[in-house]
C-alpha cells in the first residue's frame, strides 16, 4: 500500500476526476461516456459537488436545470438517443431536491437507460443532526429520504468513508455500461463527506475504456431456434427497443428480407425498420395497428427482440390466440429472454439476428407465398387506414391524428419526435410513419408526464444538428414544462406542438369506457352550485405561458396555419411552442386489441355493470404462457 502513488483530493473532486476519464467503446468506436453533469444546489452539495466542478469546468460541463426531475428525464434521453453509449451524471441537494430525482431515477431504469444520480446526504458524522431537511426516524439514524433510491436504482451505494469511493465508482460504472442491468444508478453523498479529503490511489484517475458487449447465445439454443423457424408457418418478430440499442436495425432488415418474415413494432423499437419496408407490418398490441394484430393472433412462432413484453405490446395477454403459439425471445437480459416461457436467447439482438439469419440462410428457408400475399394484403390496409385517419378532418377544431400527420409531414427523416404520456404516445404509435432508427423518441415504459419537454432537450443535446419536435398534452405541459427555460439558456431549440383539449384527455376516456361519468379529469372550474368540477373549461392561456419563459409561440387554427407555424418554427433559432386547440371528442380508433384494466365489479351505476361484463368477456381472452 505504502508505495502506491497517491492523489489528496476531496470526495467529490475524486468523484468529478474518475467520471471525466470514463469511456466506453463498442465496434471499435471510442467515446466519452459522460457528457458532463446536471445540477441543482443547495447545502447538500453545493460546497463538495459545486466547488469540484468549478475546479474542473474545462474537463466536464455542468448544466443548469429547473426541476430535478426534468433533469434526470433529459439526462435519460440523451443515453437514450446515444444508444446508451453516452450518459450524464446528476447532482442534487439532499432531500426535497434527491426525492425529485426518483421519479426520474424510475423513468430511466424502467426502460433500462443509464444515468448516474449524486443526491446529497445527510451527515456521516450526524454530529450536527437533524440537518435541514433531513428526515429523522425513530428506528435508526443509518437511514435518510435517499434509501427510497434503492427500488428505483440499478445500483445504490452510499459513501460514508471517502476510500469508499475506490471500489463504488467501479461498480457503478460496470451497472451503467452493462447492457443488460443498466438504468439508474445512485450514489448518495453525505455532505461532510464530499468535503473530506483523502490520498486516492492515482489508477482511480487513469482513463478507463470499457468493453461494451455483445453478448452471443447458447449454440445449442440457437440451433433449436432455427429448427423452430423453419417449423413455423406464420412467425411473426416483435422489433423492441433492444433492436436499436443494439444497432441492430440493419441485421433485422436482412433477416426480415432474406426469410419474408413480418415485424411489428413496440413503442421503444419503432423506426428501428422504416414504415415502408416490406416487412414492417406496424405497431402491435393494445395500441397497434390491424396487420400486426392479426398476425399476432394467428402467429404460430413470436420472435421477440429487445422487448419487454409488457401489457401494451402483449394487449394484455390477449394478442396471441393460436393454441399452438411459441415464443422465441432475444435478450441481453435474462429476465426479458425467459418471459412466456420463451426459448431463452440470451443475446445481443445484432449478434442474434445475424447468426440466425445465416442458420436459415443455409437452408433456404422463407415463409410461403400465400402468407406472403396476406402480408402484403395487410399491409396495405393498415398504411390506407393510417392515411385515411391522419387525413380526415370532421368539426371546426384540428383533431389530434390530423395534427399528427402534419407534424410528421413537416419533419425531415432524421429529425426526432419525442413524447411520453397521454393519448398521443398510442395516436403516434399508430399514425407516425418513422423513417430512420432513433427518430421515434417514445418513453413508453413508465409513459411518465413531464418527461416530453425535459427528454426532448436530452434527445436535442445528443444530436444538436437535428430539429427535435415534442408533442405534449396540456396535462402534460403544465406538469412540468420549466425545461422549456434550460432549452433557451443553452441554445438548444426544440419545437414544441403542444395540444390543448383542456384536460387529461385519456384518462377521461379511459374512465368513460370503465363506466364512469364525471369530469375528473376535465380541466373545469368548480361550480358552486354542484360543489363538483362541473363549470366551464379553465382558460389557460398557454400562449402567454410559454411566451414568458422567453419562447417563440405560434397559434394556428386550421391545417394550413399549422403547416406554415411549422415551417416558421424550423426556421426560428429558438425554442418555439406550436399551441394548438384540438377536438377533444374526436378519437383514432382502437384495432383488434385490448388493455386490461379492471372495472368495479359492483357499482350503483348500469354503465359501470354494462362495462363489467363487457371487461370479463374480455379478460376470457387472457392466456397463460406458462
Ligand atoms: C406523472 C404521471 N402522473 C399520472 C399519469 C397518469 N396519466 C396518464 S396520461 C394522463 C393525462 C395526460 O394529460 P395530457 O398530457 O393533457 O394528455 P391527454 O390525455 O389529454 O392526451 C395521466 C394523468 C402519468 N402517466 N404520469
Ligand atoms: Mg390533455
Amino acid at each position: 500500500m505504502s508505495t502506491t502513488r497517491t492523489r489528496t483530493v476531496t470526495v467529490a473532486q475524486a468523484t468529478i476526476a474518475f467520471l471525466s476519464q470514463q469511456f466506453v467503446e463498442r465496434d471499435g468506436h471510442e467515446t466519452p461516456f459522460f457528457a458532463g453533469i446536471f445540477g441543482i444546489f443547495g447545502h447538500g452539495n453545493v460546497a463538495g459537488l459545486g466547488e469540484a466542478l468549478e475546479q474542473s469546468t474545462e474537463t466536464f460541463r455542468y448544466y443548469q436545470a429547473r426541476n430535478e426531475q426534468g433533469m434526470v428525464h433529459a439526462a435519460t434521453a440523451f443515453a437514450k438517443r446515444n444508444n446508451r453509449l453516452r450518459a450524464f451524471a446528476c447532482t442534487s441537494s439532499i432531500g426535497p431536491g434527491a426525492t425529485n430525482m426518483l421519479t426520474g431515477a424510475a423513468t430511466a431504469t424502467v426502460n433500462r437507460l443509464p444515468v448516474l444520480l449524486l443526491p446529497g446526504d445527510i451527515f456521516a458524522t450526524r454530529q450536527v443532526a437533524p440537518v435541514l431537511q433531513q428526515l429523522e426516524r425513530t428506528d435508526s439514524q443509518d437511514v435518510s429520504v435517499n434509501d427510497c433510491f434503492k427500488p428505483v436504482s440499478r445500483y445504490w451505494d452510499r459513501i460514508n468513508r471517502p476510500e469508499q469511493l475506490v471500489t463504488a465508482l467501479p461498480a457503478a460504472m460496470r451497472v451503467l455500461t452493462s447492457p443488460a442491468e443498466t438504468g439508474a444508478v445512485t450514489i448518495a453523498l453525505p455532505q461532510d463527506v464530499q468535503a473530506e479529503a483523502f490520498a486516492f490511489p492515482e489508477q482511480l484517475f487513469e482513463k478507463r475504456i470499457h468493453h461494451i458487449q455483445r453478448a452471443r447465445p447458447d449454440n445449442t439454443l440457437l440451433a433449436r431456434a432455427a429448427e423452430w423457424m423453419k417449423d413455423s408457418k406464420r412467425p411473426l418478430v416483435i422489433c423492441g427497443g433492444g433492436v436499436l440499442y443494439a444497432e441492430a436495425s440493419p441485421a433485422l432488415d436482412a433477416f426480415a428480407s432474406a426469410t419474408g418474415i413480418p415485424v411489428s413494432e413496440t413503442q421503444a423499437g419503432k423506426g428501428a425498420l422504416a414504415w415502408d419496408h416490406p416487412q414492417n407490418v406496424g405497431p402491435i398490441g393494445s395500441t397497434g395497428g390491424t396487420a400486426a394484430n392479426l398476425l399476432a393472433r394467428d402467429a404460430d412462432l413470436v420472435i421477440a427482440v429487445g422487448t419487454r413484453l409488457s401489457d401494451f405490446t402483449t394487449a394484455s395477454k390477449t394478442a396471441f390466440q393460436n393454441p399452438d403459439v411459441r415464443f422465441i425471445n432475444v435478450n441481453v437480459a435474462e429476465l426479458d429472454a425467459y418471459k412466456h416461457a420463451a426459448l431463452p436467447l440470451v443475446a445481443d439482438a445484432r449478434v442474434a439476428l445475424e447468426l440466425l439469419t445465416d442458420a436459415l440462410g443455409q437452408s433456404g428457408f422463407q415463409i410461403d407465398r400465400e402468407q406472403r400475399e396476406r402480408i402484403a394484403q395487410l399491409r396495405n390496409a393498415w398504411n390506407e387506414e393510417v392515411h385515411r385517419v391522419r387525413t380526415t378532418s370532421s368539426g371546426d377544431r384540428l383533431s389530434q391524428a390530423e395534427v399528427i400527420g402534419l407534424v410528421n409531414d413537416a419533419t425531415e427523416p432524421e429529425d426526432v419526435v419525442v413524447c411520453a404520456a397521454g393519448g398521443l404516445p398510442g395516436d403516434l404509435l399508430k399514425l407516425w410513419r418513422a423513417r430512420t432508427p432513433g427518430s421515434y423518441h417514445l418513453e413508453y415504459g413508465y409513459s411518465c408526464m413531464g418527461y416530453e419537454i425535459a427528454g426532448s432537450l436530452g434527445a436535442k443535446m445528443a444530436r444538436p444538428d437535428r430539429e427535435v419536435f415534442v408533442m405534449v398534452g396540456d396535462g402534460s405541459y403544465l406538469m412540468l414544462s420549466g425545461e422549456l427555460t434550460t432549452s433557451i439558456q443553452e441554445g438548444l431549440k426544440l419545437i414544441v406542438v403542444l395540444l390543448d383539449n383542456h384536460g387529461f384527455g385519456c384518462i377521461h376516456g379511459l374512465a368513460g369506457s370503465c363506466g364512469a361519468h364525471n369530469t375528473f379529469n376535465q380541466f373545469r372550474f368548480r361550480e358552486q352550485s354542484t360543489g363538483l368540477l362541473s363549470g366551464e373549461s379553465l382558460p389557460i392561456d398557454f400562449a402567454a405561458n410559454a411566451a414568458s419563459l422567453g419562447a417563440h409561440v405560434l397559434c394556428p387554427k386550421d391545417r394550413g396555419a399549422l403547416q406554415q407555424a411549422l415551417q416558421q418554427a424550423r426556421r426560428n433559432d429558438r425554442t418555439t411552442v406550436i399551441v394548438l386547440e384540438v377536438d377533444a371528442e374526436q378519437r383514432v380508433p382502437g384495432y383488434e386489441s385490448w388493455w386490461d384494466v379492471p372495472v368495479a365489479a359492483v357499482s350503483a351505476s348500469a354503465s359501470v355493470e354494462q362495462a363489467r361484463r363487457e371487461y370479463e368477456a374480455n379478460r376470457t381472452r387472457e392466456r397463460w404462457f406458462v
